[in-house]
């Protein structure tokens, strides 16, 4: 995926109209969004056409599927049917899981991100054990792109000696949640950033310093 300034604007803004007027005043520096469960179950897949239709960006599903199989196909269909461009799928549900949202995707040419260990401190209890394996099944399933954590570098390092330089990954937790956006990127090819964003006084001017530093 093209990632214009390889930042992925995280939109979780509950108000389709508050999350327009943000993303306006930012489409310059930005040519991706991930939205989720907030901004969807507020205001419906619609959202994911606003986006596409009025910026022409790419739009990321952030909906950590996690299901048997069958519910997996059904919700990636439901989600590229409505103009997604990938979905973020759970890995540690298993490889007859993570192939459903696969298959689907194809269908639409669509990207899969397998989500291997997340940002937050609660990561470490259980999902940490199994992110390196989590990874490496991703690796053998022929899957390209990564969700990996900026908050602990450590482990974001460890993912992509799994995965391969040829993997892509994009990267959560940075700015609010404590991650770096220029020491992240020494691992990750996309920092996705939510709340110094579309929190800020100024989305414009947040942006625009994180921009500066990474310089
Ligand atoms: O902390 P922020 O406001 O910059 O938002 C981060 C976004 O990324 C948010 O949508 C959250 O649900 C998502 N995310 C993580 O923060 C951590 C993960 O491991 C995976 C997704």
């Amino acid at each position: 995926m093209n990632i214009k300034n390889n930042i992925i604007l995280a939109m979780d803004l509950m108000d389709i109209l508050e999350a327009y007027e943000v993303v306006e005043e930012i489409s310059d520096y930005i040519n991706t969004i991930k939205i989720g469960y907030p901004l969807t179950l507020a205001e419906g897949l619609k959202s994911i056409g606003i986006f596409k239709d009025n910026f022409d960006f790419n739009v990321i599903c952030d909906y950590k599927v996690a299901d048997i199989p069958e519910t997996n196909s059904k919700i990636a269909d439901l989600t590229f049917n409505a103009g997604a461009d990938a979905i973020i799928t759970h890995g540690f549900v298993g490889e007859d899981s993570v192939k459903a949202c696969l298959d689907v995707a194809s269908n639409y040419n669509g990207d899969v991100f397998l989500l291997t260990e997340m940002s937050h401190p609660g990561a470490q209890m259980f999902l940490q054990g199994v992110a390196d394996d989590i990874a490496k099944m991703g690796l053998e399933m022929g899957i390209k792109n990564y969700v990996a954590p900026s908050t602990r570098l450590n482990r974001l390092s460890e993912i992509r000696n799994i995965v391969g330089k040829d993997s892509f990954i994009i990267s959560p937790g940075v700015g609010t949640q404590g991650g770096d956006p220029k020491d992240t990127l020494k691992y990750a090819d996309a920092l996705i950033i939510g709340r110094s964003i579309y929190a800020s006084n100024n989305p414009k001017e947040a942006i625009e310093s994180i921009l500066n530093s990474l310089k």
